[in-house]
């Protein structure tokens, strides 16, 4: 493996790139272009670029770590560090019961790891209590998919289809910044004719490249939905042939939208009468068309309300399970899409099956060997669960996310997480979570070792380990493998992540998130497998083990298996589906369902106290909360610290200057950061990116107001008031 040249794919974003790795003698490791995986062409964003700097030794944990009498994180050894995780967990449900003990995973972990955690949480420790913070990101999108289309898959075709369309409105989305190497596809979009709508309070480096940017007041994207919904009414460009064939309650939807005219919704969203009709306008005009979302309409109290607001539009002017068309959401985390498949969420089971249907947990609990009715039940989602720490939920185990900075309400957060019995943190730096724990283990990452990846498209991908790891850390895996070892569970937990995949393949079998049709063998040797993803043989479960599924697979020159059926010789193996819903959608009668959906306000409006919004997101050379990307230095100058970004008669109001610090208040608590002036925002609202801890976090000012569908946080609105800093230097942290 050393000094080879090894094609793997980044440990960040949802868009997974390709990418070389070469280990160089002193110890570095060079990344180059990999031209062949076709999501990025080669391309890397700079996080991407800079991703080996956080595998070196300078930065990172090499050695568990306890809390000595002290107080303070000391080395020990992995035996003393894995006995007293698993004696604390022990003694915690002892005097608690199961539900006492909490987990909390992350998008970030490969499908093996995600499996394997909500397997040991079930199986092993009997907990309800495990969620993780994709709960944070695409929930929202994910329950209104589910409602409108039967089935949640982040986009349901491949990027490769938008440049070909002939329009895409982005919602509260900002690839530029936090998808970078995918604005080729809506720069080719553009170049062939198609037109590009950008919705966002802020006009972003995404919304200028838009032939139309409409800015509405945050968290009001529901009700611009549906006066885009009333004037296609009005306008009479309703597709009424396909909502009688393909959908079912657009009376409902369509009664509610005409409740919204457009003047009623300008004066909600600030978005002008004209801009709507031009925008319903570039829509309608073209054979085909794309509403994709991202996290500005999904981090709402209402996101599944408003997302499904957005599904309604394609489903009234036909463009939902048609070639070139459809609703999308553009999930966020590296395996974002995998990690909200395979169990670690509180409701559900591997194979996207739910938790509480009994069909589902009788496949799951054979395949794991052990009685139906001794897995728990769904249990509480990640805000809830993170709030009952130190009450109902005694001990936590963490992997892969770092919520002292990333929690909606952080200060309160972190007074939840200090007050617990024991906390447990795999990571790979020393987050500020695991600053709190009373033991870190130090774990393995991407190019150290190798495992499965679901990218935005769903795209199945294999990221191959590419350098030896460290002394000192062990795989996620591991930790989990010796842990149950120690609860007496021997069997059932390997460490080899290709053993974990085949044992995830028979669990997904026959669900709707069905990989029982993948390999290792065959994500080496074609570029990813969009699931689902059966096996050749009907019953999915029945594969034999070590079967070479992929001896059958169609000529790879015909990677799709688009040959005619003749030339394929019997048995072919399923090639996977890039594109669903061309036939049918996943409801039971193959309809679309409309949900009638009425605008509401947000949880918490302006108001004399606290008069302006405050919305948060992201920057391009920081990723989420920062324990990683801070550690660089080049994305460190890029980015170096916190800001609020405001405009020019919000700062003049305050008497703030450019760089001058700016106090944000909100019920929940105080940052303060610089300002930065700008007329790219609406005068009414703030932005603060939140990658960073300290004085600055924005997440101490968000509200945990929850979505009742999805429990996401509002992570996109809520009210505060700037103060000016007198005498002001602003630490970072
Ligand atoms: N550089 C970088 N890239 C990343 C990440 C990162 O942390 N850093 N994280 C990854 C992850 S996990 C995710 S989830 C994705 C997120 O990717 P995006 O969703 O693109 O990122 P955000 O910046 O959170 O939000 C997008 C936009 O929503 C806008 N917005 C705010 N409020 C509203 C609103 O009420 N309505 C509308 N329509 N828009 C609103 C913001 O101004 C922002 O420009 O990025 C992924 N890529
Ligand atoms: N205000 C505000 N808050 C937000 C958002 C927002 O838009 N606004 N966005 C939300 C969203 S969309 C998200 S996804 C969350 C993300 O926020 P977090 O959940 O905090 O995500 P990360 O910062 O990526 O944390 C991942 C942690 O796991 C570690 N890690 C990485 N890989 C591995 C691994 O393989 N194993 C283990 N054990 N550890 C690993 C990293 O070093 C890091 O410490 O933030 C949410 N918070
Ligand atoms: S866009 Fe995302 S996956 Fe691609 S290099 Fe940047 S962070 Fe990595
Ligand atoms: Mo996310």
């Amino acid at each position: 493996m050393q000094n080879s040249v090894t094609p793997t794919h980044c440990p960040y974003c949802a868009l997974q790139c390709g990418m070389n790795l070469t280990p160089a003698p002193d110890g570095s490791v060079e990344v180059t272009e990999r031209a062949d995986f076709p999501v990025n062409r080669g391309a890397l964003c700079g996080k991407g670029r800079t991703a080996p700097e956080v595998l070196s030794s300078r930065v990172r944990l090499t050695s568990p770590l306890v809390r000595s009498d002290e107080g303070t994180l000391v080395p020990a050894s992995w035996e003393d560090a894995l006995d007293r995780i698993a004696g604390a967990l022990s003694a915690v449900r002892a005097e608690h019961g199961p539900d006492g003990v909490g987990v909390f995973g992350g998008g970030g972990l490969t499908n093996e790891k995600a499996y394997t955690l909500g397997k040991f949480a079930r199986v092993v420790l009997g907990t309800s209590q495990i969620d993780y913070n994709g709960r944070f990101c695409m929930s929202s999108a994910a329950g209104a998919g589910i409602k409108a289309f039967g089935l949640d898959r982040g986009l349901p075709f491949p990027l490769e289809d938008i440049p070909r369309t002939g329009c895409v409105i982005l919602v509260g989305s900002n690839p530029a910044e936090t998808m970078p190497p995918s604005l080729r596809y809506f720069n080719e979009l553009r170049e062939n004719g198609g037109k590009l709508i950008v919705v966002d309070p802020r006009r972003t480096r995404t919304a200028e490249q838009a032939d139309l940017h409409l800015a509405p007041r945050p968290g009001t994207d529901l009700a611009l939905a549906l006066g885009m919904l009333h004037l296609v009414v009005a306008e009479g460009r309703v597709d009424e042939e396909y909502v009688r064939r393909r959908t079912a309650g657009w009376e409902q939807a369509r009664a509610v939208a005409m409740a919204h005219w457009p003047e009623y919704v300008e004066r909600i969203t600030g978005v002008s009468v004209p801009e709507l009709r031009e925008a319903v306008r570039m829509f309608c005009e073209p054979e085909a068309a794309m509403v994709l979302t991202a996290r500005g309409p999904e981090q709402q109290s209402k996101g599944t309300d408003t997302v499904g607001a957005w599904i309604n539009l394609c489903l009234a002017t036909g463009r939902a399970g048609r070639p070139l068309s459809g609703y999308g959401c553009l999930t966020g985390q590296g395996n974002g899409q995998g990690g909200r498949e395979h169990g670690q969420k509180a409701d559900q089971l591997p194979g996207y099956r739910k938790l509480d249907d009994p069909a589902a947990r009788r496949h799951v609990a054979e395949v794991w060997g052990v009685d139906p009715d001794s897995l728990p039940g769904p249990g509480r989602s990640a805000y809830e669960l993170l709030d009952a720490l130190g009450t109902d939920i005694r001990a936590l185990l963490l992997m892969g996310s770092n919520p002292v900075v990333s929690a909606p309400r952080a200060a309160h957060i972190e007074e939840r997480i200090r007050s617990l019995d024991f906390l447990a943190v795999c990571d790979v730096v020393l987050s500020e979570t695991a600053a709190l724990a009373d033991v870190v283990l130090p774990v393995t990452q991407w190019a150290e070792e190798t495992g499965t990846t679901t990218n935005l498209e769903g795209r199945v991908l294999l990221r191959r380990q590419a350098l030896t790891p460290p002394e000192g850390v062990r795989s996620d895996l591991y930790v989990l493998h010796e842990l149950a070892a120690r609860f007496g569970v021997e069997k059932g937990f390997p460490v080899d992540p290709e053993e974990v995949f085949e044992e995830l393949r028979r669990a997904s079998a026959g669900g709707p998130a069905d990989y029982s049709g993948i390999t290792y063998r065959r994500l080496a040797e074609e570029n990813g497998v969009f699931w689902p993803c059966p096996a050749p043989d009907e019953a999915g479960s029945d594969l034999a083990e070590g079967e070479d599924a992929v001896l059958d697979a169609p000529p790879a020159d015909d990677p799709a298996g688009e040959a005619p059926a003749g030339l394929i010789t019997a048995p072919a193996v399923h090639p996977g589906t890039p594109r669903l819903f061309l036939d049918r959608f996943a409801t039971p009668d193959g309809r679309a369902r409309f949900v009638p959906v009425p605008h509401r306000p947000s949880a918490e409006e302006p108001d004399e106290e606290y008069p302006v919004l405050l919305t948060t997101g992201r920057v391009v050379s920081q990723y989420q909360s920062g324990a990683q990307t801070r550690r660089v230095e080049e994305l460190n100058n890029a980015a170096p610290g916190p800001f609020v970004e405001l405009h020019p008669r919000l700062a003049a109001r305050l008497g703030a200057a450019e760089g001058d610090p700016v106090a944000v208040v909100s019920r929940r608590g105080r940052a303060v950061a610089p300002a930065r002036i700008t007329t790219a925002i609406r005068p009414d609202t703030v932005f603060m990116p939140f990658h960073w801890p300290g004085a600055g976090r924005a997440n101490t000012l968000t509200n945990p107001a929850l979505d009742p569908t999805s429990r996401m946080p509002e992570f996109k609105v809520c009210a505060v008031r700037l103060e000016a800093v007198a005498s002001g230097r602003v630490t970072g942290d």
